[in-house]
């Protein structure tokens, strides 16, 4: 293993690094083998009422969605599949998985529908069911692929996405059962899990999903329908993996390194091959983890968290360098304009962080949840909320622009399903203790008859404001996440009076007795900071980029006409930041003067491409003396 190290750092703190250098190795006994830290307070417990996400939410209703209903249904074939599986006849039209990009859809529309009843909505959702339903073969196969090419050919090639598109189909359904109880779907999803269990498993035939994600989805199944089968099953398909069982079945060399599939995944220990697949696998393997208590699943993955963030993870949150496997590349070798950094690796990132942070109480997967949603995913979808990118590069000549939609479009319909779950990660909740990961404005039911609520401007401003509501005197610790970016903070009751707490693993813990109405106040430092990358990383040299808060931010060429290839940040360089209600959807903008030609100005990255086409950069040309050495 090379040495442990992040592949990026904040200048001001460079002391304080090498404390932060650590605590990605140390492993606490006893940790292992617990089954789960944190539990879930799922979006649909949350309602959000903030400055930054509210709009976005809304104009995903009003926007997203429709554009992915209007290409699902009449700008491509991808319904039209259905309907022709269902008869048994017409061509298969489009990408051998398209099937995943409809389920994604819906499940993106069953979330939407959670607090905000839609009977047009929810009337669309019931008429794809019912040609999903319709497609269904009686032995409980799905796939309108291989239904309309020759039933005869399916379970041969590993790589064809059967059970990916079969996870996603069980997501949709879960996502939609609870949504609206209506089990059409669910069902669906059942008697495909079913049918997959009669063809493999153990004593029946070997296969490895060449791109994973139906893991994740039996655990999903094997939640809401308690059937213990479904989670073993998913157990049994990640233990199928490291074996030399994957195949594409018609002779062609499968690339284990690019599938995951060198060792087996209990013993892996570098991040390798195609980074969604990679994101989903690790999904897959924290969930039965989290069950199981399987301590060497969760030695693995504390392994390949440190190689994924410490050494191939951009400061936008994105990975997967290159284009040429959608992947992961070497360590430090992290360019810029060729940067892949697919959308759905971010929400990948995003959502295996998540679970990593609910199995140990971490704070260090809610700071790199937060790296990459506020980045690298947000930079997925444009403002409007009509366009969407696939390849979030940090670089662009000016040529690099969203797209209304992609023949592969997978990441149109990630971020469908993705925005409306947002509220997913804002809190925790444990037997002793209250938790916050994200700071947005939004109130949760996060105990029956207790509410919690925030009021912020967050990521704009630092000031929180954390306020519970309870019937009767409530003794639960509150843990409030401390971002890793942040350099100082505050903890004060309502009356401005400070609060005693203890750091525990990247949370502030306040513990507390709390009565109706009581609250803190936190208050973090979000000065613009000089940031770097780790010196390893050749494509940084002699370069920096800017961080306000959780937010990167970047150059267009648009905003420093004149002054954009000669932009030097240097240490007489100071920063002014400003909030702007009617610019890009409201955002702070940084100003940044000092010697070199400027002022530059310097805007969100996920807002860039927003307006005309323009050069963009992240990483801009450092001549002061603070950078990191090895
Ligand atoms: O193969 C399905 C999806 O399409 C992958 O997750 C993306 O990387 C794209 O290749
Ligand atoms: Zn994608």
């Amino acid at each position: 293993m090379t040495p442990r190290r992040p592949s990026f750092i904040p200048a001001c703190c460079a002391v304080a690094l090498l404390g932060a250098l650590l605590f990605p190795s140390c492993k606490k006994e006893g940790s292992l083998g617990a089954s789960k830290v944190l539990d879930p307070v799922y979006f649909s417990e949350v309602t959000i009422n903030d400055s930054f996400w509210s709009d976005r939410l809304q104009k995903h209703k009003s926007t997203t969605l429709p554009v992915c209903i209007d290409q699902i249904e009449n700008q491509t074939g991808r319904i039209r599949n259905f309907e022709n599986a269902a008869l048994g006849e017409g061509e298969h039209s489009g990408i051998f998985f398209d099937d995943s990009d409809v389920y994604k859809a819906l499940e993106g529309m069953a979330y939407s529908l959670v607090g905000s009843p839609d009977p047009a909505l929810e009337a669309k959702c019931d008429e794809w069911i019912a040609k999903f339903a319709a497609a269904q073969q009686p032995d409980g196969y799905i796939n309108t692929f291989y239904t309309l090419t020759g039933l005869q050919d399916r379970w041969t090639d590993m790589d064809k996405h059967e059970m990916y598109c079969a996870g996603h189909l069980g997501e949709a359904a879960v996502a939609y059962y609870k949504a609206t109880g209506k089990r059409t779907l669910l069902d669906v999803a059942i008697k495909m899990a079913d049918h997959m269990m009669s063809v493999f498993g153990p004593g029946k035939r070997d296969w490895v999903p060449g791109h994973e994600e139906i893991e994740l989805s039996l655990v999903k199944l094997y939640e809401v329908t308690g059937e213990r089968k479904y989670l073993d099953f998913a157990s049994w398909l990640l233990e199928e993996r490291g074996h030399g069982h994957g195949s594409h079945g018609d002779g062609r060399v499968w690339k284990p390194i690019y599938y995951q599939d060198e060792v087996p995944v209990g013993e892996a220990t570098d991040i390798s091959g195609h980074a969604v697949r990679a994101m989903y696998l690790y999904c897959g393997m924290s969930d039965v983890a989290s069950y199981t208590a399987n301590t060497a699943y969760r030695e693995a993955l504390d392994r390949l968290w440190d190689d994924v963030v410490l050494r191939n993870m951009y400061i936008t949150g994105g990975i997967g360098q290159s284009s040429s496997n959608e992947g992961f590349t070497t360590d430090y070798s992290l360019p810029n304009k060729s940067a892949y950094c697919e959308t759905c690796a971010s929400v990948g990132l995003i959502l295996w962080n998540w679970r990593m942070n609910r199995m140990t109480g971490e704070g260090k997967y809610i700071d790199v949840l937060e790296r990459s949603l506020y980045n690298a995913a947000l930079s997925g979808i444009s403002l409007q909320g009509d366009r969407f990118f696939y390849v979030n590069p940090l670089e662009s000549d000016g040529d690099h622009h969203r797209q209304n939609w992609y023949g592969c479009a997978c990441c149109p319909s990630q971020i469908c399903r993705f925005l409306p779950s947002v509220g997913s990660f804002i809190y925790g909740k444990s037997e002793d203790g209250l938790w916050v990961n994200l700071y947005a404005g939004s109130s949760a039911e996060i105990l029956p008859s207790v509410t919690i609520t925030q009021q912020t401007l967050y990521p704009w401003d630092g000031h929180i404001e954390i306020t519970l509501r309870t019937p009767k005197t409530l003794k639960k610790a509150l843990h409030l996440r401390i971002p890793s970016w942040c350099p100082s903070f505050s903890i004060t009751d309502k009356n401005g009076k400070s609060l005693p707490y203890v750091m525990k693993d990247g949370y502030a813990v306040v513990d507390g007795r709390w009565n109706d109405g009581d609250g803190v106040i936190l208050d973090l430092d979000m000065a613009p900071t000089v940031v770097f990358a780790d010196p390893r990383v050749k494509e940084d040299e002699g370069l920096c980029a800017v961080q306000r808060g959780p937010v990167i931010y970047c150059m267009e060429g648009i905003d420093n006409e004149g002054t954009y290839d000669d932009a030097t940040i240097g240490d007489d360089t100071t920063f002014k930041a400003t909030y702007n209600s009617d610019e890009l959807g409201g955002i702070v903008r940084i100003e940044a003067s000092g010697r070199g030609p400027g002022p530059l100005s310097l805007i969100p990255y996920y807002a860039w491409d927003n307006r005309a086409p323009t050069p963009m950069k992240v990483f801009l040309t450092y001549s002061g003396t603070k950078a990191p050495t090895l």
